[in-house]
């Protein structure tokens, strides 16, 4: 099997080419320069129509969204690794949950977040950002509420959700997100943080 990601450092695609340094599978990187314009080439829109970073492809076909390359790579190659739960178990259907909890949930509350203090100037507002950090607040809370009651995402062992749950969790403290209040969130944070694989140049 042939895969190849295409992704610019420090991006949205760096989660993915730490997932794919956990999982050791073996892969091409090829470097879509975002700050120089070339996710709008011809041929790099041909792959993915949005003009964005990552795109993954198997054998030649394109897929996009991190989240569903993070969700495709577990199915793929987690569970044969011991990194993602077997299909048809409690612990696949918390899996799925917890990543789009991640990516959907907590991501949109994080946009308004961003928008609201370091997007363009017009669109900043104190009140959006107070009200965007007290949702951020509420859903740490959920999530230190299961990380209180066991070390990792899934319950004793670290898994691939760790990693996918965890990439959103530290952009959201680079964000402002207050991480720092929910003490398991944070010690696990560290935990995931410390990884070999998340220490990779990407
Ligand atoms: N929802 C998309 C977001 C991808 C995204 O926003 N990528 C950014 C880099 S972090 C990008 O490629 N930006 C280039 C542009 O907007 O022109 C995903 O998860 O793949």
């Amino acid at each position: 099997m042939s895969i190849v990601l295409y992704w610019h450092p420090m991006s949205s695609a760096t989660p993915i080419a730490c997932a794919l340094a956990e999982l050791g599978v073996p892969h091409e990187r090829v470097k879509i320069d975002i700050l120089a314009g070339e996710q709008r080439r011809a041929d790099y829109l041909a792959l993915n129509p949005n003009g964005k970073v990552p795109t993954l492809t198997v054998d030649g076909a394109p897929m996009f969204e991190a989240l569903a390359i993070h969700l495709w790579l577990g199915h793929r190659f987690g569970v044969e690794r011991g990194l993602w739960p077997a299909a048809g178990t409690p612990e696949a259907l918390q899996a799925l949950s917890w990543c789009a909890w991640a990516y959907v949930t907590y991501g949109a509350v994080l946009v308004r977040l961003q928008v609201a203090t370091k997007g363009e100037e017009a669109l900043r507002s104190t009140p959006h950002a107070e009200a965007a950090l007290r949702g951020l607040n509420d859903l740490l809370a959920v999530l230190d509420a299961r990380l209180a009651a066991q070390p990792w995402m899934l319950g004793a062992d670290y898994s691939l959700v760790d990693l996918v749950v965890g990439s959103v969790m530290g952009y959201s403290v680079y964000l402002g997100a207050p991480v720092q209040a929910h003490p398991h969130v944070k010690a696990w944070l560290a935990r995931v943080q410390a990884r070999p694989a998340m220490q990779i140049d990407a």
